[in-house]
Order: C-alpha cells, then structure tokens, then sequence
C-alpha cells in the first residue's frame, strides 16, 4: 500500500549509512594497515616498512617471511609507498609465529639488516592485526663484528663487509 512511497526513504537511509560506515571505515582501515588477512588457507600479509628501514627507504630493500621457523616466502617492498606485501598458500588455521626478515643483497650475499617476530592467530574470513614497528625490530647483526650494526652501516654509507669501514662520527666518539 504505502511500500511505493517509503521505497524512495528507505533507499535513501541506506544511502546515508553506507556513506557513514564508508567514512568511519576509511580511517580504520588506515589505522590498522598492518595485518594478516586469512582466505581460505592462504594468508596474505600488508605492512609498512617501519621507519628503521622505510623512511628513507633502504635501497634494494627486501623482505622474507618465515612461518612457524620452517617456510619462506619473498615479500614485496614497494619503493613507491613503502608497503610491503606478499601470500603464504596452504596455511592451517590457528596460531602462527611470523619472522620478517629484512636484509639487502651485498656482494652476493644476504646482508641481515634486522628481523622481528610476531604471534597471530588466523581464521577463515578474519583480518588480524599485527604488530611490526620499530621497537620489536632486533638489529642486531654486525656481519664484519666491528660494533657497528649492518644497519647503522648501510645508513651511514659505510661498508658492512669491512671492519676497518665504520661511520666516521662514531668512529671519533670511539677513540
Ligand atoms: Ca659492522
């Protein structure tokens, strides 16, 4: 009876709300970029390079996810937002260990910047946060053991691979 007349209202309503759940979804999503998305048994991964190694962004930087210490797979780093992304197929739901392994490729061989690790829990259909910011980042890998780190290096411009290389500015604070 009335339905043709309310039609109009309600479509309108509807319209309302989805742009409000729009503008409140907006900044969420922007809040919480770095997450764990699980489909399926895939589980995809987004994050941002935290600042130790995005801001500038390390050239050449890459990334590798391990899961449960056993399977590896590339991330991608873009150079162009500073994300890094990347899928694990054949992931069984529940808990997880995540390593994130960072390092540049230098003389033929992986050179470890840093690493963190991060527990979540998948499920079907789910987005998990996780945590990766600078803070949880282990640094500490010094591949020519002259005290300074692989990343304090590279950010120094200093060579890694050669203990008589070390930044300057430390090097007088040392002596
Ligand atoms: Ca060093």
């Amino acid at each position: 009876m009335m339905f043709g007349a309310h039609r109009p209202g309600i479509t309108s309503l509807r319209g309302v709300l989805r742009f409000c759940v729009a503008c409140l979804c907006l900044p969420l999503f922007a809040c919480s970029q770095d997450s764990v998305e699980y489909d399926g048994d895939r589980m995809i991964l987004s994050f941002m390079a935290p600042a130790a190694l995005g801001d500038p962004l390390i050239a050449g930087l890459r990334a590798q996810l391990i899961l449960d210490g056993q399977r590896v797979v590339e991330l991608s780093v873009s150079d162009i937002d500073n994300s890094i992304s990347g899928r694990m197929d054949n992931v069984a739901p529940g808990d997880h260990v995540l390593i994130v392994r960072y390092f540049i490729v230098l003389a033929d061989t992986d050179l470890l910047l840093a690493t963190v690790v991060t527990d979540v829990t998948v499920a079907d259909g789910q987005i998990s946060e996780i945590i990766l910011t600078d803070n949880d980042l282990n640094r500490d890998y010094d591949a020519d053991i002259d005290g300074f780190s692989n990343l304090v290096e590279v950010r120094s411009g200093t060579d890694p691979l050669d203990s008589s290389s070390f930044p300057a500015a430390l090097q007088t604070a040392v002596l």
